[in-house]
């Protein structure tokens, strides 16, 4: 039986607003949700079976390590609320585990990409009510999961996403999700740590230039959503460590003096300029928890691999 689909996508204008008002900035900025059309939701599952991308592949095994106890936590008929779901890879692993879930509510921004992963589960777990939403979960989320679907509600917020976020609007996003899934909800969540910059750094500076490719396909979103033409050609990519920050960068340094129009407007390019694409904080295992409590979060349990590069988190609302 195909998935429910409820359709909050964000219009193209709020798009169009979004890049031009980043574009136009003293120092260039687009918002890292752009990057995931089609094409770029595929090149991120890419990224994440690289042998130097470790994320992906660590948070699994520390959940299929911990699973009882997670699954435990999570307790059971719990319905899972999934922030930016893409291809649903790693939900699998928890309705593996969980006793008797009830419903599945995949959130993501990628309506296309949201809608083949729900059918998938749907298929697999025909036990499992899913009901997928299109929406921008980085908004505050207008919506009432406890009147469509009755159950606990737990949140999964797997693979380190939370690191898009500074940190005011990490705190603004696990305020909203607290919010949103009530008293006597929890939320599962991954966090990337601190670690060695050569790490870091090669995790983002692929080999095959995957991430590279995932980078520069905003500039196609862009060309193709808000009739835009800039040449991918003309755009390199670039990422580092910023220690003062604690987080990874994602740039596009233009590799000319270019001008591009976006829309209607025209967008003057100096040589080595970049637009900022993406950061990716990372965090300590304290200062994670310190920040879930300021959110109206109780940490609960926390696991890690034993490399301690990344960590999986169990909150619940205070
Ligand atoms: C999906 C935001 C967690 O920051 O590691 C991967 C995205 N960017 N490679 C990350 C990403 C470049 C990823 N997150």
């Amino acid at each position: 039986m195909p998935a429910d689909l409820i359709d909050l996508a964000p219009s193209r204008r709020s798009m169009k607003e979004d890049v031009l008002e980043g574009l136009t900035a003293t120092r260039k900025w687009l918002s890292p949700k752009y990057f995931y059309d089609r094409q770029g939701s595929a090149l991120f599952d890419e990224i994440c079976e690289l042998p130097e991308y470790y994320p992906t592949r660590t948070e699994m095994g520390i959940m299929q390590e911990f699973g009882p106890a997670i699954a435990s936590a999570m307790g059971p008929g719990s319905v899972v609320v999934e922030f930016g779901s893409g291809s649903s890879a790693k939900v699998r692993l928890l309705f593996d585990m969980l006793t008797e879930p009830r419903a599945y509510v995949p959130i993501d921004i990628s309506k296309d990409h949201l809608k083949s992963a729900a059918d998938g589960l749907a298929d697999d777990f025909p036990n499992l009510e899913v009901m997928a939403i299109c929406a921008d979960f980085t908004g505050s989320l207008d919506l009432n999961i406890r009147q469509l679907i009755d159950g606990r509600l737990v949140g999964f917020f797997p693979g380190s996403t939370i690191g898009n976020f500074s940190s005011p609007e990490a705190k603004d996003f696990l305020q909203n999700t607290a919010a949103l899934l009530g008293t006597g909800g929890g939320l599962l969540i991954g966090v990337d740590l601190h670690k060695d910059t050569g790490i870091l750094e090669a995790a983002y500076n692929d080999a095959k230039g995957v991430t590279a490719a995932f980078n520069l396909n905003i500039l196609s979103h862009i060309n193709r959503e808000l009739d835009a033409n800039f040449d991918l050609k003309r755009f390199r990519h670039r990422a580092f460590y910023n220690p003062d920050k604690g987080r990874v960068e994602m740039h596009l340094v233009s590799t000319h003096d270019q001008d591009v129009r976006v829309a209607e407007t025209m967008v003057p390019f100096a040589k080595g300029e970049t637009i900022h694409t993406e950061n990716s904080y990372k965090y300590s295992l304290d200062g994670f928890k310190d920040m879930a409590r300021s959110a109206g979060y109780s940490p609960r349990q926390c696991w890690t691999d034993e490399n301690r590069l990344f960590s999986v988190h169990f909150l619940e609302v205070a």
